[in-house]
């Protein structure tokens, strides 16, 4: 009798950024990373457990290729791990914002896919098996099973215990990220083979990982005293020493375009008149930018009278099944 269940997942936007793995297979972080869960950007996922034959709709089209694979490998592991054999399944996945654009579309669509394959299989795993399976599909996605302020730890070297772990929930404070959608296509070079590549070939890569540690400690103080300064002090470096390193790769990692530069320097100069922004960019040209509630419409503007196209997101809850 196949089963259908329905899950919900937001993205999440790394302020402590995770770039380089140190186990390609466990999909096993370099450094630790600390995120923001955000809504209302949500990817909607259905998996029917026992259909008659494999199929992946990804945004409303059958996908046969490596998105499918991945897909499928992922409840493959999910059955394996109760030492079941996985019964041909149907997924029907959707995001309701731009795929595969540096806007965390991988994090929301893996979390949504365990919670869902977990309900329709009736497999019951529990929470951290899941959010270790939701780290090997994609690994920031292990930080969109929490709602809120989340860190990733590197954690044991087998990597059972590194997984996302909620910091504090949304409602612990009300800050803003605001979305500067600079392309709303698909990267030219995905966050996979970017960071590989970055970890082959950057020499200022040893001292992006050796740094991270520090400014995740700092980061997860910083949300806990509600210290927004002292947040988006690190924020910013966090994202500029990681493009830092993929510019020294060779050939360079370039994500950025032009608007991203603009807006950064419409986030820096307005922080000088005391709009307190503080940017982010993650494998993509798009600028996020976290602030607070107060500061937020006058950035929109500073952003907008530029030309730049700004969406609000605010602090979003954890992934849960729905249907
Ligand atoms: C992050 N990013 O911490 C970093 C910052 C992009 C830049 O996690 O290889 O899709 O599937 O584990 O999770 C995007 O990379 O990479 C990412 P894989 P993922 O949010």
């Amino acid at each position: 009798m196949p089963m259908s269940r329905t899950a919900v997942a937001h993205p999440n936007i790394a302020l402590c950024k995770y770039w380089g793995k140190r186990d390609a297979e466990l999909n096993l972080p370099s450094t630790p990373s600390l995120s923001l869960t955000v809504a209302p950007f949500r990817t909607r996922t259905t998996v029917t457990w026992g259909a008659d034959a494999d199929q992946v709709v990804f945004n409303g089209a059958a996908n046969t290729g490596s998105e499918a694979r991945k897909i499928l490998l992922t409840l493959d592991r999910l059955a394996a791990a109760r030492g079941e054999a996985r019964p041909p399944c149907v997924v029907e996945t959707a995001n309701d914002f731009p795929t595969a654009a540096g806007l965390a579309s991988s994090a929301s669509g893996f979390a949504a896919l365990v919670l869902a394959g977990n309900a329709a299989s009736g497999l019951d795993l529990v929470p951290s098996a899941l959010a270790v399976l939701a780290r090997r599909g994609s690994g920031s996605a292990t930080r969109s099973l929490q709602g809120g302020w989340v860190e990733w730890a590197m954690g044991d070297p087998d990597g059972a215990d590194s997984h996302g772990v909620q910091v504090a929930p949304a409602d612990h404070w009300d800050v803003r990220m605001l979305v500067v959608l600079v392309r709303s296509g698909p990267k030219e070079i995905g966050s996979t083979e970017g960071m590989n590549h970055t970890m082959q070939t950057s020499p200022y890569y040893p001292a992006w990982v050796a740094q991270a540690p520090a400014d995740v400690e700092e980061a997860r103080a910083a949300v806990l005293a509600r210290d927004l300064e002292r947040l988006g002090r690190i924020t910013e470096r966090s994202a500029l020493r990681m493009h830092a390193s993929m510019l020294a790769a060779d050939p360079a990692v370039v994500y950025w375009k032009p608007e991203t530069v603009l807006a950064l320097e419409i986030v820096r100069t307005a922080r000088k008149a005391g709009l307190g922004g503080w940017a982010t960019m993650d494998a993509g040209p798009n600028v996020k930018v976290l602030c607070g509630a107060g500061d937020a419409p006058g950035l929109t503007d500073a952003l907008q009278a530029a030309g730049l196209s700004v969406q609000t997101l605010v602090p979003g809850g954890p992934a849960c099944v729905t249907e």
